[in-house]
Parts: C-alpha cells; sequence; structure tokens
C-alpha cells in the first residue's frame, strides 16, 4: 500500500498563475492579498515564480484559466473572483458557470485550477470571507500548493509505472 499527500514546502521550481476578477474588487483584492502572503510564507517568490491575469468578472475567468493550465506552463491555476447575489438574477448564472468552467478547465488539462471564487448571499458574508473572520484567499493558496505537490508525485508515478499485467491488447489470442 502506499498512500500519496500533498506538502506545502515543495515549492522549488514551483510555477502558478493566478486569475483575479475585478468585479467586486473591493473582495477579489482582500482574497489575492490573503493568497499571496500564504504564498509567501511558504517559499514561493511572488516576482518570479507567480504571474497575474486579471479579467472584467468572474464569468471570464474560466476561458484564461483553461488557456493556461493547457499551456503546461504552471503547476497550477488560482481562480480568485467574487459572486454576491445581491437583487439581480445574473448571480444564478455567473456563479453556475465559473463554477462549471473552473472544474472543466481542470479536468481536461490535467492541472489543479483551484476554485476561489467566493459566492455569497450578501457583502457581509463576503466581506467575512475575504479577511474580516478569515481570508478565503490563505485557504486557496494552501489548496493549491498541496495540489501541485500531490500532481508532481502523480506524475511521477505515472512514469515510472510498470504494469504487471500485460495490457489486454498484448494477449496472444487479441483480435
Ligand atoms: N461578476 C462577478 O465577478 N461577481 C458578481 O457578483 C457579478 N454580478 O453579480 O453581476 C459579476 N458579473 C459580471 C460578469 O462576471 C461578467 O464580467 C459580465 O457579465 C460580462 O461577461
Amino acid at each position: 500500500m502506499a498512500i500519496f499527500e500533498g506538502t506545502f514546502t515543495d515549492v522549488e521550481g514551483l510555477r502558478l498563475a493566478i486569475v483575479i476578477g475585478r468585479f467586486n474588487d473591493l473582495i477579489a483584492g482582500k482574497l489575492l492579498e490573503g493568497c499571496r502572503d500564504a504564498l509567501q510564507r511558504h517559499g514561493v517568490n511572488l516576482e518570479t515564480q507567480v504571474d497575474y491575469f486579471w479579467v472584467p468578472g468572474s464569468f471570464e475567468i474560466p476561458v484564461v484559466a483553461h488557456q493556461l493550465a493547457q499551456s503546461q506552463r504552471y503547476d497550477a491555476v488560482i481562480c480568485l473572483g467574487a459572486v454576491i447575489r445581491g437583487d439581480t438574477p445574473h448571480f444564478e448564472y455567473v456563479a453556475a458557470e465559473v463554477a462549471k468552467g473552473i472544474a472543466a478547465a481542470s479536468f481536461q488539462t490535467g492541472v489543479p485550477v483551484i476554485f476561489g471564487v467566493l459566492t455569497t448571499d450578501n457583502l457581509q458574508q463576503a466581506i467575512e470571507r475575504a479577511g474580516v473572520k478569515s481570508n478565503k484567499g490563505w485557504e486557496y493558496a494552501m489548496n493549491a500548493l498541496e495540489m501541485a505537490s500531490l500532481m508532481r508525485q502523480v506524475r511521477a508515478l505515472r512514469t515510472s509505472y510498470t504494469p504487471s499485467l500485460p495490457r489486454v491488447a498484448d494477449l496472444p489470442d487479441a483480435r
């Protein structure tokens, strides 16, 4: 049996991209601060190891995150934004699309794409999660470090793996 788990200190040579939605900038900016703080405290050089991509709102995050993940230039992509319900049905569309898009970007590329988009009922909740009670940006950074480290282990496993059983296609009576 083997147990694999990402660590938070596997930062040598790590490359990260952060995609930030400018809409509700007051909140998104605080998430970014928390995220940068956590990365720096875990040994990531914010100038040389992290690239930043600003988009107008959370709805635009997935298309950029997908391209960045697909480029294979990054060990993880962190998506930050804030979708606040307010009084308009716009919330439902934006929240649903950004969640689906980020999941698809990750799944289709094999690169961890972190869902760091707050979806809250009101501004008060968003403020609490962006620094007043805790800063979720910190947590998203830790998720990225852990997943980047785990995926490095998974990649190493895949390249060193030797199957103990022949593939079905290699069996003598395979057609
Ligand atoms: N974008 C957000 O990031 N948060 C929101 O709360 C939000 N609301 O509620 O409207 C929002 N809308 C903008 C959207 O992300 C796009 O930028 C826009 O629709 C253009 O495509």
